[in-house]
């Protein structure tokens, strides 16, 4: 089975999504996810400039070897645009092995290991009461985990917070928005916020909390140790980690379990975090880490060391990337938990799926391949819109992370 034509779809239904369409002279085609959050379209030229151009005519069938040609074949290893890029072709050379399969995606990575996918939802407020009442919400919908994130008094805004509390949405404007972060103010609050959580809602129900690489290793022992009294399922990107070795400072410190991986781009990303279990979960996701194939040789070598998957599920990873993560979810031994924020009706019309929600729980469906299609008809209603995530600066004016 030839590839005939690769196709670079973008559209903004209510958000912008990257999707390749790799097509054969069979007639079958296959959907990948190519969306990195606010440099779109920077993959799109490397995908219609430099990858297409060069897989026309190849066997769409040699799923690991048109990822190494793409990997070694550029002499220009990893980064975010070329590992993004190389996961949109692996995912749609998956949906085409498993359409001429004639079998869901999950079988041909192993069969199933379990019933369903759990997930996590989030729940926000702008402050402490708010977020209660927002995770009382995500209970009675029948979430067994939830993220509670909250508003920081003194700050005007905080990273997590969203006004629309159904549809969460990062990218908030068509140039970035600037924020104030103040490390003590955050430090302070957020054992109060878990304190309440826990004495409300007692220790049945899951609960995780993003850090968004806002802490210092030493920092994050503390705030890490403080939130022992509270059993979170974890604590999510408690410090940058270009430098690995950095987290062993926080296991020094705390046993809270420790998730970090949605800005990593392959095996090197997280090879020594996993080796020397400074993490607990490993949240790569399908879409910014090469793909079905590569993201599961990253799971299969977390596997050998007690760490288990959580892959990245915001709004800006399309529901094809949430199809493919379904399936390698279902098939992995080492699943622990998968995030899951709704997309919009708008995105979901563009978008139709086979997966759906039950009771806590996400499943892939049945159908051949990952189960997602692209409608590009209702695409072409929704032109590209720039938008950036906010920037945060420190009180002094200086630069902070995001
Ligand atoms: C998460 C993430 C997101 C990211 C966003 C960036 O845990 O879901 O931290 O909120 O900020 O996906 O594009
Ligand atoms: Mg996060």
């Amino acid at each position: 089975m030839k590839i005939t034509r690769i196709k670079t779809i973008v559209t903004c239904p209510d958000r912008n999504f990257v999707t390749v369409k790799v097509e054969t002279d069979e007639g079958l085609y296959g959907i990948g996810d190519a969306t990195l959050n606010g440099r779109e379209l920077a993959v799109v030229a490397y995908l219609d400039e430099h990858v297409a151009p060069c897989l026309i005519g190849m066997d769409a069938g040699r799923i690991e070897d048109i990822w190494q040609y793409l990997y070694r074949g550029c002499y220009w290893r990893r980064g975010a645009v070329t590992m993004t890029a190389i996961a949109a072709i692996d995912t749609a050379l998956w949906d085409i092995k498993a359409k001429a399969a004639n079998m869901p995606l999950y079988q041909l990575l192993g069969g199933k290991s379990r019933d369903g996918v759990m997930v996590y939802g989030h729940a926000n407020g702008v402050d402490i009461e708010e977020t209660v009442d927002e995770v009382a919400k995500y209970m009675d919908l029948g979430y067994l985990a939830i993220r509670a994130q909250t508003g920081i008094p003194g700050l005007p805004t905080t990273y997590g917070v969203s006004e629309d509390k159904m549809y969460y949405e990062p990218a908030d404007a068509s140039l970035p928005s600037t924020a104030l972060w103040s490390t003590s103010k955050y430090m302070h609050h957020i054992p109060q916020l878990f304190d309440r959580l826990r004495n409300t809602f007692g220790f049945d129900v899951h609960l995780l909390h993003d850090v968004h690489h806002r802490l210092t290793p030493i920092e994050a022992g503390r705030v890490g140790k403080a939130l022992e009294p509270y059993d979170l399922f974890w604590l999510e990107d408690a410090v940058p980690a270009e430098n690995q070795a950095a987290f062993r400072t926080v296991r020094q410190h705390t046993t809270t379990p420790l998730a970090i991986g949605e800005v990593f781009n392959s095996i090197w990303d997280c090879k020594e975090l996993i080796e020397e279990g400074l993490i607990d979960y490993i949240r790569a996701t399908v879409v910014h880490a090469g793909g079905v194939s590569h993201l599961k040789k990253i799971f299969d070598f977390a596997a050998m060391h007690h760490v288990r998957s959580g892959s990245h599920g915001a709004t800006d990873l399309s529901p094809v990337c949430m199809g493919a993560a379904l399936h390698l979810d279902t098939a992995i031994y080492n699943f622990g938990i998968q995030e899951y924020m709704r997309h919009t009706e708008k995105t979901d019309d563009v978008f139709p799926h086979s997966y759906y929600f039950s009771k806590g729980y996400l499943h892939p469906g049945d159908v051949p391949g990952h189960g997602v299609d692209i409608d590009e008809d209702i695409a072409a209603k929704y032109p590209y819109q720039r938008a950036f995530l906010p920037v945060n600066r420190l009180a002094d004016g200086s630069m902070f992370n995001w």
